[in-house]
Formats: structure tokens, sequence, C-alpha cells
């Protein structure tokens, strides 16, 4: 492994403003890409150079290998960095990228293949020690096997499909007697969605919080967790708002989180930036969900509370850079994050169009990690997040009352955002008193 001089930053958005930013800082090059739809997003003029590879579906550009790597060679890039979404978990692409001879910043194909399979990542986990959901132990082959292992297991079950993940491919089955329609739907939708019907069965965790370590590895099989982070406030399994660390955690508990995904991490000899997701169920226990084998949207809480620079160690991890001590990484206050969306903010439906004006706040332990600004025109084909705000507190309350502050200075006109909705969180009891899970926004009307 070498210096890394140039890097490709295959993806768009506030994550490749994000990224352009530390390449820059860390002396290096940063070739931005971009499709016929972004052509006018300002921060490509950041970079050292930016490349157009194609039409604005992401089919068209962000997603195509071939654009991507041609883009690499053509810049002279020794290296990629995928960020999230797109190709950041595509094992092809990981392989394409070191035939190429260009370094992607990220972990092996064989590890990423290991994990995208939930139902051998959860046999993975057992191997190396790490809880998990009582259930079938891997794949359920019929009808037949469903009903000897939800009688087993005991209801509420839920059937999930080895290839989801993300909340997609899943089913709960409330009693025996919708157990056969709900596996044959859940194998047929999993067969249509992600061209495999592998099923598997797991007791059913009622309102959980989804709780998640972040871990960093290096090639020398040290590794470091970031603490963890409570992303319980979804909806529709779209994270709202992430923060760090998780108050509802004792020390105890904590502490037997991280050290559960460190011991996984050096399990499967994992190399760069990862995520273990968790349920916690209402006694404290937690049991591994799946793996992100990606850097996270929500990286930025735990940049925050341990004053790391994430893509940075990604980066150096990638150039063979050994990582510091787990000793070396402190963990101290309190940071939220609000993801802000184009998207009205009671019916989050998309709200695509051109920014008239946008005031951002500021101030003591605010950041804004976006690429939109006044006059920037939010296009309708890619995801409706323009940006996140997070804030930084000695401790939650403060964490709170200084995104309160942030979300009020924030003033955005000519599309609707989710701003509002943050505003009302920010002043919400259940958010302020921590009492919520992941079902919370089910019920909730504003
Ligand atoms: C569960 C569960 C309850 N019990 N598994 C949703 C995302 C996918 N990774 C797994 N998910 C769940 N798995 C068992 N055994 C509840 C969910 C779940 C959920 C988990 C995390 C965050 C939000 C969620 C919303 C609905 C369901």
């Amino acid at each position: 492994m070498a210096e890394i001089k140039r890097i490709l930053v295959a993806n768009r958005g506030e994550i490749a403003l994000r990224a352009i930013r530390t390449i820059k800082e860390m002396g290096k090059e940063a070739v931005a890409v971009y499709s016929k739809g972004d052509a006018d997003c300002a921060y490509l003029d950041l970079a050292d150079a930016k490349i157009c590879i194609g039409e604005a579906p992401s089919a068209q550009s962000y997603l195509s290998i071939p654009a991507i790597i041609s883009a690499a060679e053509v810049s002279h890039c020794d290296a990629i960095f995928p960020g999230y979404g797109f190709l950041s978990e595509n094992q092809h692409f990981v392989e394409i990228c070191t035939h190429h001879n260009i370094k992607f910043i990220g972990p092996t194909p064989e590890v990423m293949v290991l994990m995208s399979d939930k139902s051998k990542a959860k046999d993975v986990m057992i191997a190396a020690g790490v809880p998990v959901v009582p259930g079938s132990d891997g794949a359920i082959h019929d009808i037949k096997d469903a009903k000897t292992r939800a009688a087993e297991v005991g209801y509420p079950v839920i059937l999930k499909a080895a290839q989801g993940g993300g909340g997609r491919g899943m089913r709960v089955v409330e009693e025996e007697s919708y157990l056969e329609n709900a596996f044959l739907a859940c194998e047929s939708e999993a067969i249509t969605a992600f061209g495999d019907g592998t099923i598997y069965m797991e007791k059913f965790i009622k309102d959980p919080r989804h709780i998640e370590v972040q871990i960093m590895a290096d090639a020398h099989g040290n590794v470091l967790h970031v603490g963890e982070r409570d992303c319980s406030m979804q909806r529709r399994h779209q994270k709202l708002i992430e923060e760090s660390p998780a108050i509802v955690l004792t020390p105890e508990v904590r502490t037997r989180l991280h050290d559960a995904a460190v011991r996984a991490t050096k399990f499967i000899k994992y190399e760069g930036a990862g995520t273990f997701e968790f349920l916690l169920d209402a006694n404290l226990d937690f049991y591994f969900m799946e793996m992100n084998t990606r850097l996270q949207v929500e990286h930025t809480v735990s940049e925050e509370v341990s004053g790391l620079d994430l893509i940075e160690m990604m980066i150096r991890v990638a150039e063979g850079d050994k990582l510091p001590a787990q000793e070396s990484v402190v963990l101290k206050g309190h940071s939220i994050e609000c993801r802000i969306s184009a998207e009205d903010p009671v019916k989050f439906l998309p709200s695509p169009g051109k920014i008239n004006q946008w005031i951002a706040p500021g101030g003591r332990g605010v950041r804004i990690d976006t690429h939109a600004y006044a006059g920037y025109i939010v296009p309708q084909t890619y995801d409706s997040m323009i940006g996140k705000l997070i804030v930084y507190g000695r401790d939650r309350e403060d964490a709170i009352a200084k995104m309160h502050r942030a979300l009020s200075e924030f003033t955005v006109t000519g599309i609707r955002t989710t701003i509002a909705f943050h505003k009302k969180m920010m002043e919400n009891p259940d958010f302020i008193s921590n009492n919520f899970n992941t079902k919370y926004l089910e019920s909730y009307n504003g």
C-alpha cells in the first residue's frame, strides 16, 4: 500500500462535498464526478477537476461502473472514495477498481458480500460471540420448516429476506394462521426485489431502539470503536434524527455493546469504516441486526463527540497506516444530527425546485454539511436529503437547546423542507425525555 495522491469522489451532494473538504485538508487532490442533472452544483468547482459521467438518472451516471472507472482513469486517480449509497456496497465495483489498480477506500469485496447476506452475517456473528435475536439459525426452506421453527421461537415472529436490509423484505407474523401466506408473500417479494428468495426467521422484538456502533479498522488487524449512535427516530426506515451517545444505555451495557462490535470486526477481518446495527429491547438487551460496510450519513455525530475526521481515517487506513490506540479516542459531550430534506414536513413528500432564500444557522457548536445554497435547484432525480444540521453540546439537554436555536435561525424558501418537523421535535416532551423508539413516528401526528 502506498500514499494516495488523487482521489475520485464517486458520489454527489453533501457527502461529495464533505469528502472533497477532507481530501483538500490532507493535501491531496480531489476529482469530482457529476451527472448532467448536477452540472450546476457549486461544490464541483472546489475539486481539482470535475468530470461529467453521464445523464441525470443514477443508472447512467453515479451507478455506472464503466463511467466511474473511465473517469478515474482519464483523471489519473489512484483511489476512489465511494461515500454512501450508489456503488459504495457493490462488490463488483470493488473488484473492478482493484483490476484497474485503483484503491477502493473501503472494505474487501469478500467481507462486503458476506455482510450483504443478512442470514449468513447473523451466523458469523453467532460464531464471533455477538448476541443475535433467537431465530431460525439460517435459511427456512419451506412452510413446514417455517411452522416448526416459529413454534420453537414463539410468536410473534418476523420473516426477513436474506438479501433485504434497511427494512426491505420483512413480514411480522402474529400467529400461526398467518404464517403460510406471509412466508409465500415474503419469498416471492424477495425473488422479485433481490433475485434471491432466501428467508430467515427471528423472534419479533417489540418497539426496539436502533443503536449502532461506529467502528474503524486498519489493514494490520487494529480495530477501534468510535462510540454508538441512537438512530431510533425514523420514519418508514428513513432515519430523521441521530445522536451520540445513546443515553438510554448504562455504562455497563455500553461497554459490552462496544466490545461486541470490536470483537465482530476482528472476527471478520474487516478493514475501513463500518457500522454494526443493533436492536435494543426494553430490558437493554441488544441483538445484532446488520452490518453496514460503508460510511453512513450519520457518521458526523460520532465525529463531533470524538473530534475525529472519519473520512481522513478511512483514507489513512487505505494507505496502510496504523490506527491509534482505542485509549486515544476520547468520547465527550453530546451531538445530534437532523437530516434536512426537500420534503413536505408533514407528509414527507418530495419538494424539489429552486431554493430562493437560504439563511443557514451558525455559532458555537453548529455544523452544517450541505451542498445547497440560495439559487440551487434541488433536482427531483435523487434522494431528497439536501443537508445535515449537526450540533455539539456539553450534554443532551445542551445539544437540544443548540439544535432548537439553530433550527430557528434556519430559513429556506422556494422549496419545502423538514426544518419545521425538526423544530417541533426539539420541543416534543417525548423527544426531550428520550421516551421514544423506532415505532414512535408511526403514530405521531405532529
Ligand atoms: C426487527 C424488528 C423486530 N424484531 N427484527 C428494520 C430494519 C431491518 N434492518 C430490521 N428491522 C427490524 N428488525 C426483529 N427480530 C424490528 C425492525 C424494525 C426497525 C428496526 C430498526 C429501526 C427501525 C425499525 C422500524 C421497523 C422495524
